[in-house]
């Protein structure tokens, strides 16, 4: 393969609800640049994109695949993805790299729920976009009906360049407004040809070709111009205003195709190369720290990692785009993010599992190496005299989370390896071991997603797992001053043990007075602040720590013994074991013995003083609450709502936003589990939501009691 010069590289990635033709697209767009010489077909199993058995299984694409093919003397690397939105993982990928999408509409369905979330995230992205009408052999295809639901809801602009002329099983031409011509396809493989327009379809045409004119000219004043003057644009001048329109999103200029019989595919890959943004005119990539690298072939390397693999045979496939500067087979570069060198003996141009070796790949292409051990996503290779770092790829936040274990015993190591090499292949799983829970966190975006990796886990590794509710990481807390007196003494033949501890609690708030006068249980309590030590807990929260002892009742180094029997305490909260925060202790006063005063009696004092106090003053449990943000058709609405009410869930604000409705409400995170499950079949895969952690707030008391009652059943504590 020739080494492709920047200018002379597309990269572009398909979106569209799931089922739209993206794959079959992808199949097409290879044929044409002979990457293979006979298209496969989803049916039968045979795409160079869906190449996975689950893939198979579902008939459906859940990896991105990465293809190139050649076309015109370009090269296009095309990413195809998943329409699926448990899997956008591997979509934010795939926007990183590429310069433009190719927006799929089956043209049975129009604008599809699946549709409305990629374009939300391309809206995220600022990618420009190009429609394509696909399908329109299919039996009920419906030209008509799609652009209606495209002008309805799509934010940018629909602009049509291509009609069909017979839509449905025999469908086989279309009237191109830009070229205004009609494109005559034979068979199936392509072969076309390039007719005047029928006298029957001239006014349409006609009509289409002077909205397209319009819409070009509108993007430049030199071009509004020149269209008063001409009252038209000649097709170089369309183009030139069709490209400033598609970058800045201002419109999306439609096609026609099949990509079953691959009628429409050249036209469109001529668009793309003649309008489309490639790697020189997309907005530069950026530096972690803001600064923009442009695409100089000549200038220092830099390889930005977005994707990586772990193949049979072959071990570590790591993905990237090179971002500046000229890749050679053999560069030795440095990874900015652990300043380790690494060697690409090989690079490769991907189609599918093909790879094709490459000698040289210049700023803006994509390819592939292997076996780069210490490389993930979303690593910078650059070269070793000018180090940088690429800004991150933003892997939204997981919306599904469960306990994970094996189900045979014994194997959680292997477990362990097989989950962080799927979190090493698709960032938007993560997984951690919770101390806290005791248990395996995994969190994803959805229960399919999960379940997809469960059956990868069984079927191909033979790793069993099963997915448990994952346990919640309640806290106690105070809500009243309390106070408690303990003697620790033991004689027991020799040396004895002795001390005794008289300290205060209180709920802690930020920005509260420093310790006064105290009135406990009738009794008044003045301090006198000697010493004070704020420990900021690992689990969130404070416990502030105040010695006001008077005339030496305990020795200042005995304070350090009382702080850790209060914290062992902290760590193990006296109503459910769970971590206790936001306490406030003052030792005001106590006993010693002069020989047998030791540490371990101060600790084991203050430690039972402390769950005494903690008892008598008003405990309460505290659960984590996350701020949720949904994201739902209108008339769904009512559903939705009712559903979080039963959730707990406190209604923070509503707005609405082109058909949508969002709602941002607070809801405890015991109540989150399956949600993403949940919403989707109340509004039919149509809503999306967020979560992220808010606060720890209070249980209700029915809560408490019942999470009481499970401790109390299973409590061992002394
Ligand atoms: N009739 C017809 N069927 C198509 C066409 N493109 C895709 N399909 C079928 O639609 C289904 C989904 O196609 P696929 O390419 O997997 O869609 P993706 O999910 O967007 O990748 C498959 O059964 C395809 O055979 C087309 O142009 N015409
Ligand atoms: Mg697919």
């Amino acid at each position: 393969m020739k080494a492709y010069q920047t200018s002379e590289i597309k990269n572009v990635v398909l979106l569209g609800a799931s089922g739209s033709g993206k794959t079959t697209l992808a199949e097409a767009m290879a044929f044409e640049g002979k990457v293979i010489d006979r298209r496969g077909s989803v049916e039968a199993d045979s795409t160079l994109s869906d190449n996975t058995e689950i893939e198979h299984i579902y008939k459906r694409s859940i990896y991105s695949t990465i293809l190139f093919t050649e076309f015109m003397g370009r090269k296009f690397n095309i990413i195809d993805t998943p329409g699926s939105d448990d899997f956008c993982g591997s979509l934010f990928s795939a926007f990183k790299v590429a310069d433009v999408g190719l927006m799929l509409f089956n043209a049975q369905n129009g604008f599809e729920v699946g549709t409305e979330i990629q374009a939300r995230y391309a809206r995220k992205y600022e990618k420009p976009i190009i429609a394509v009408v696909s399908q329109l052999d299919a039996e009920k295809a419906n030209w008509e009906a799609t652009i209606e639901s495209i002008e309805a809801n799509s934010r940018v602009k629909p602009v049509i360049v291509q009609y069909p002329v017979n839509p449905g099983p025999s469908f086989d031409s279309f009237i191109d407004v830009l070229m205004m011509k009609m494109y005559r396809f034979k068979g199936m493989n392509g072969e076309r040809e390039e007719l005047d327009i029928p006298e029957s379809e001239r006014e349409r045409a006609a009509e289409l070709h002077n909205k397209l004119v319009e819409a070009a000219a509108e993007n430049d004043e030199a071009l509004m111009e020149l269209y008063f003057d001409k009252g038209t644009l000649t097709q170089d001048e369309m183009r030139s205003g069709l490209k400033l329109g598609l970058a800045k999103r201002d419109l999306m200029p439609v096609f026609c195709t099949s990509g079953a019989r691959d009628i429409g595919t050249k036209r469109l890959m001529e668009f793309v190369i003649n309008v489309a943004p490639g790697p020189l005119k997309a907005p530069n990539f950026l530096t972690v720290d803001g600064t923009e690298v442009e695409p100089d072939a000549a200038g220092p390397l830099a390889l930005f990692v977005f994707k990586s693999a772990v193949e049979p045979h072959l071990g570590e496939v790591s993905f990237f785009r090179v971002i500046r500067g000229t890749l050679t087979e053999g560069a030795e570069v440095v990874n900015s993010r652990t300043g380790n060198r690494e060697k690409l003996s090989q690079i490769f141009a991907i189609a599918g599992k093909t790879r094709v070796k490459v000698s040289e790949m210049m700023a803006g292409d994509i390819g592939c190496t292997v076996k780069l051990k210490g490389v993930k996503t979303n690593d910078t290779l650059c070269a070793p005299s000018a180090p940088i770092t690429i800004a991150l790829i933003s892997f939204s936040e997981p919306r599904y989370r469960a306990a994970v274990r094996s189900v045979r015993t014994g194997e959680d190591e292997k477990l362990g390896e097989l989950l962080n090499r799927a979190s090493y292949e698709d960032p938007s799983i993560l997984v951690e071991y919770s101390k806290e829970l005791k248990q395996t966190i995994i969190q994803g975006q959805g229960e399919h997603h999960l379940n997809i990796l469960k059956w990868t886990l069984g079927n191909v590794n033979k790793m069993e797992i099963e997915y448990m509710a994952p346990r919640i990481p309640y806290r106690e807390t105070i809500t009243k001053v309390a106070a408690a007196d303990y003697r620790h003494k033991k004689q027991s033949g020799g040396a004895g043990q002795f001390g005794e501890v008289h300290l205060l609690i209180e709920p802690y708030a930020e920005g509260m007075p420093e310790p006064g006068k105290y009135k406990v249980d009738g009794k008044e309590i003045a301090t006198n602040i000697k010493s004070k030590e704020e420990v900021e807990l690992d689990w969130g929260g404070k416990l502030v720590f105040y010695s006001s002892i008077v005339g030496g009742a305990i020795d200042a180094r005995f304070l350090p013994a009382i702080l850790k029997g209060v914290m062992e305490k902290m760590e193990e909260g006296p109503l459910t074991g769970s971590y206790a925060r936001d306490i406030r202790v003052i030792v005001y006063d106590g006993k010693m013995h002069p020989v047998d005063s030791n540490e371990i009696s101060f600790k084991l004092a203050g430690r039972n003083a402390f769950k005494e106090a903690f008892r008598k003053a008003g405990p309460k449990i505290m659960e984590p609450v996350y701020s949720v943000e949904v994201l739902v058709p209108g008339d769904k609405m009512g559903d939705v709502m009712s559903d979080l009410q039963n959730r707990r869930a406190m209604i923070e604000g509503m707005s609405s936003e082109h058909g949508m409705e969002r709602i941002v409400a607070r809801v405890p995170l015991a109540e989150m589990y399956r949600y993403s499950t949940t919403l989707s079949s109340l509004t039919n895969g149509r809503a999306t939501y967020s979560m992220k952690f808010a606060s720890y707030e209070q249980v209700p008391a029915d809560v408490q009691d019942k999470l009481l009652k499970a401790y109390t059943d299973s409590d061992k504590d002394e």
